[in-house]
């Protein structure tokens, strides 16, 4: 089922930035309609829970070593 999920992600400090999650984001299986605004700190994303569970993103998005997502 493709569900839409918002995440709030902090660390974000520049367009560099926000083009790094959008691509770590959008490289993830079953994740798909990645938007990553750096300065809410907001993303939107599409994710296929078949596929991947939103756990999995926010994973994804710590093993970056450089941002966080803080529970909405
Ligand atoms: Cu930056």
């Amino acid at each position: 089922m493709i569900q839409p999920i918002e995440l709030h992600i902090t660390g974000m400090t520049c367009g560099h930035c926000q083009k790094f999650v959008h691509e770590t984001l959008a490289e993830l299986r079953g994740v798909s309609e990645v938007s990553v605004d750096q300065k809410t700190g907001i993303a939107h994303l599409n994710i296929d829970t078949d596929v991947i569970a939103e756990q999995d993103v926010c994973e994804a998005i710590h093993a970056t070593g450089a941002y966080q997502v803080a529970k909405a």
